[in-house]
């Protein structure tokens, strides 16, 4: 057998360190810089240590680790060659640094006297990232035994400060020829496991002014806790993770509104990001409103307050605030106001009556209402409904986040939504990440996928399928408005040529659905009643399928 290389006993000692640590899932793409990274990845995987998914498109690859990393909660690694491969990482490096999503860019390089000389495929990598890594550790090209140390300590350094701060880090590897060789049992390479705990002092909350608690992106279950805790009104939205339990109050938009309730709101303790709506930062920027910010295990603070808010890593309650009355009026208003807006199967008469005309009456309308064509409001509620705690619901930024998050009652369910930058790229990606994790933890759960027609144009390489990859439970139901139907809303589409409003805002295209579904092997149905609908949505086909809902 032949000597291993330097490149190829580094990658595989900075692999095995990064397993020992935690590391569970590696995203690969291929490239021949990196090929020792991309090898003692599925040497890894082979002795059962971690789970490799392998992706063309790096910028699918990306999203894809962002995905896997917001599900299961540590950080996840991706592993690109030198050159425009490590560029294509940048919309989902953005998104996990805003978001707060830790992820381990191990992203190959040239070898330091080969930089700048106009060398193919070499370009300026450390630092690429700009502000939206936490660190960029440049580790030079092995030469000897010795310089596996070197990638072990950096991998342990970018662990601690990935996972400890929720952030991306990017391990910039140089490798010199010859880039790899057979190196066995990587894994006995690795060592023990830490784990690395933050410490988080928490504020008392003590009662008396008027509060609200809001629930922005990723805030957690812990929000909901604490709004028990202090019995306060819970504004969450729907990617929260909090959008249940007693107190919630799912239309606190026109509440916000209404000089009655969000008028007389004196403290806000906001856990999260919230991005969905204008009433939230427009409350917090209030002078009268003393607003508590909660501290993001990662991501950034979000403050419309000009930095007046308190800042702190958790909140206590000091008891339960004693004005029930103030939270009773919110949930009951709340709830009024959802059921006055739901768009659901009209009701006519009492279906238990035995008999006669009432009946037939009811059953009529229960027929025209399932073969009632669909509306935004009732895709929306039809996907919440069907959505259960094993499952995942991923959201796209189309229009259709907002129309849930104003429509949805409350339900314990997982959401997730690339909140921190809002783009409407890599969806598909960030969902098959999600399903890939939820599937390794043995759940049987399906991911479903929320999002408009340009998110899935916009991410239709995601649709590719790897060889040989477990199957996944995923759904993608993509609601076909004809374009970006977002910007109906600007003020700009009353004021626009509204044919050049239509050509570079709105960009409809016409798509054959099916075909795409079949050109990448997905499963694929058109849906256009409510009854249909429904059934498609609680018993999704085995597998990936692509849900097509005309909504024009
Ligand atoms: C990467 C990226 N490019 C552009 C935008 C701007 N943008 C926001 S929403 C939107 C249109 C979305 O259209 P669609 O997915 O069909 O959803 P709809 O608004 O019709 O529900 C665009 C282009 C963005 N958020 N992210
Ligand atoms: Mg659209």
């Amino acid at each position: 057998m032949t000597e291993p290389s330097p490149a190829g006993l580094a990658a595989a000692r900075l692999l095995a360190r990064l397993v020992g640590l935690g590391l569970r899932h590696v995203v690969v793409s291929p490239g021949s810089r990196s090929q020792a990274l991309a090898l003692a990845a599925a040497a890894l995987e082979r002795e059962g240590l971690l789970r490799l998914h392998v992706r063309i498109d790096e910028r699918v690859a990306g999203f894809t680790a962002l995905g896997l990393a917001a599900e299961s909660g540590v950080p996840v690694a991706v592993v690109v060659t030198s050159g425009t491969a490590v560029a294509e990482l940048h919309p989902a490096v953005l998104e996990a640094h805003h978001a707060g999503v830790p992820l381990l860019l191990l992203t190959a390089d040239r070898p330091a006297e080969l930089r700048g000389t106009g060398s193919n495929q070499t370009t300026v990598q450390p630092g690429i990232f700009g502000v939206a890594v936490a660190e960029v550790l440049d580790v030079p090209a092995p030469a000897g035994e010795a310089d596996g140390d070197a990638a072990e300590r950096a991998a342990q350094h970018a662990w601690t400060v990935a996972s400890g701060r929720g952030q991306p880090v990017q391990l910039n590897l140089a490798y010199r020829e010859p880039l790899s060789s057979r190196v066995e049992r990587i894994g006995a390479l690795g060592a023990s496991p830490a784990r690395i705990e933050r410490g988080r002092e928490a504020l008392l909350i003590e009662p008396g002014p008027r509060t609200v608690v809001i629930a922005g992106d990723r805030a957690g279950e812990e929000a909901e806790a604490f709004a028990r805790a202090i019995d306060a009104p819970l504004l969450a939205e729907v990617s929260s993770g909090a959008r249940f339990g007693p107190q919630l109050v799912g239309a606190y938009r026109p509440l916000l509104d209404d000089p009655e309730f969000g008028g007389r709101i004196e403290r806000a303790i906001v856990f999260g990001h919230p991005t969905l709506s204008r009433q939230i930062p427009a409350l917090l920027s209030r002078a009268d409103v003393d607003a508590v910010l909660v501290g993001p295990p990662g991501g950034e603070w979000f403050d419309p307050t000009g930095r007046r808010a308190a800042r702190v890593g958790a909140v206590q309650a000091e008891s339960a605030d004693t004005d029930r009355a103030w939270r009773g009026r919110w949930v009951a208003a709340s709830r009024r106001l959802l059921d006055e807006q739901a768009d659901d199967l009209p009701y006519a008469g009492d279906p238990d009556s035995p008999g006669g005309r009432e009946l037939r009456e009811h059953q009529r309308a229960e027929l025209a209402a399932l073969r009632a064509p669909i509306s935004r409001r009732s895709l929306v509620g039809a996907m919440w409904r069907a959505t259960w705690p094993h499952d995942r619901l991923v959201l796209a930024a189309s229009r259709l986040i907002r129309e849930m998050d104003a429509a949805v009652p409350g339900k314990r369910i997982r959401v997730l939504a690339n909140r921190g930058l809002a783009g409407i790229d890599g969806t598909v990606s960030t969902a098959t990440g999600v399903a890939l994790a939820l599937a390794e933890t043995g759940r049987q759960g399906t991911t479903r996928v929320l999002l408009g027609d340009l998110a899935l144009l916009h991410d239709a390489g995601a649709l590719l399928r790897t060889p040989g990859e477990p199957e996944v439970r995923l759904q993608v139901v993509v609601g076909d408005d004809g374009g970006g139907t977002i910007f109906d809303s600007l003020e700009v589409a009353g004021t626009a040529d509204p044919a050049d409003f239509e050509r570079v805002l709105r960009t409809p295209r016409t798509v054959d659905y099916a075909a795409l579904a079949a050109a990448y092997g997905w499963d694929h149905q058109r849906i256009t009643n409510r009854g249909d609908l429904d059934r498609a949505l609680t018993a999704p086909a085995p597998g990936r399928s692509l849900i097509e809902v005309p909504l024009r």
